[in-house]
């Protein structure tokens, strides 16, 4: 009888913990994900490479710039971090956004290559 009530505890257990996971999962899901379509300044292939490096911060799950199109793909957690907070490091990084105009100063130490028609 003992075996049986502890196969019965172990069975339950499993049950349990699987149930909690299943919840882990859909809330992760649910939280990873707003999608936007963002309008950075760049020209070439190191603009990428600073843009997407610049764009990705706490709560940003993806961030791929396109160098023909100049849309950066983003992918975050808005109860983490905000379109705003991420488009003010692409700033930072010397990168024109739909919102936030790069420093000029920043600007101007960007590689000759670099020196992308300003957006705003
Ligand atoms: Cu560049």
């Amino acid at each position: 009888m003992k075996t049986r009530k502890f196969i019965m505890a172990v069975l339950t257990a499993v049950i349990l913990s699987t149930g909690l996971l299943a919840q882990t999962q859909d809330h992760s899901k649910m939280e990873a994900g707003k999608t936007e379509s963002i309008k950075v300044g760049g020209a070439c292939d190191m603009c990428k490479a600073r843009i997407e490096k610049a764009a990705k911060i706490e709560g940003v799950t993806k961030a791929e710039w396109n160098k023909e199109t100049k849309i950066l793909a983003l992918t975050y957690n808005p109860s983490a971090v905000s379109s705003d907070e991420v488009q003010k490091k692409i700033a930072a990084a010397g990168h024109d956004t739909e919102r936030f105009r790069a420093d000029d100063k920043v600007y101007d130490k960007l590689p000759a290559c670099c020196h992308y028609e300003r957006m705003r």
